[in-house]
């Protein structure tokens, strides 16, 4: 595909992911500072597919180039859905990733049940105003202590029943193969090569 497209996430474990399953299934990509568009864009909207189209059309505004975003995060069962869209601010702005783990593992002790899933939302915003969205969903479930240290954020502490492991047990390609930004990105480029034929 001859379009090159800015990712817009100023998260350095997402850009990595993003960056290394779009390259692979032949989209080229560029970082939010190599497009000279790093761009903080409030998360206003309730939904992870509002979130994602906010951030792409910011950051396509501002690039004058078509722009891919990706909203996620974990919603645990016995948490109503918690952290939900608000994954990535849990327990407020003093804590770093291993501050939320530990705040989440908290937050489900002595809990029986553990079933939880990650969410990814893909949108993709043109310059001449198109958009196209995808999502993708990884079901598991919260471990007992964190396990490994691959990945980024919720990784350690995301049990996959199938491989029994978490998602930091994973290599970064087993990863990418069953996970909610993998199946959301495969399902995304489908969907932009139909869009990029017409
Ligand atoms: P951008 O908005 O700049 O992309 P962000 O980290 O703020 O970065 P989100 O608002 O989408 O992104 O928050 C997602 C949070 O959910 C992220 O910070 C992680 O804590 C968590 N998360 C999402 N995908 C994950 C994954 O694959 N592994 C572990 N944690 C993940």
């Amino acid at each position: 595909m001859a379009e090159k497209f800015v990712l817009a996430t100023q998260n350095p474990g997402k850009l990595a992911e993003m960056r290394a399953i779009l390259s692979k299934l032949g989209v080229e990509v560029i970082s939010p500072t190599e497009a000279g568009a790093e761009v903080n864009v409030e998360e206003t909207e309730t939904t992870f597919a509002g979130n994602a189209m906010l951030k792409a059309k910011a950051i396509c505004a501002a690039a004058g180039l078509p722009a891919i975003a990706d909203d996620s995060g974990l919603c645990v069962d016995a948490l109503n859905g918690g952290p939900g869209v608000y994954s990535a601010r849990y327990g407020g702005e003093g804590l770093d990733d291993r501050g939320r783990r530990m705040l989440l593992l908290q937050a489900m002790r002595g809990q029986t049940t553990r079933a939880a899933h990650f969410t990814c939302a893909v949108a993709c915003a043109f310059p001449n105003g198109d958009t196209l969205e995808a999502e993708g969903r990884c079901d598991g479930a919260i471990a007992f202590a964190p396990l490994g240290d691959g990945g980024f954020g919720y990784d350690p502490v995301f049990l996959v029943p199938e491989k029994g492991k978490t998602f930091g047990q994973l290599s970064p390609e087993e990863k990418s193969a069953i996970s909610h930004r993998g199946k959301a990105l495969a399902a995304f480029v489908e969907k932009l090569g139909t869009y990029l034929k017409k």
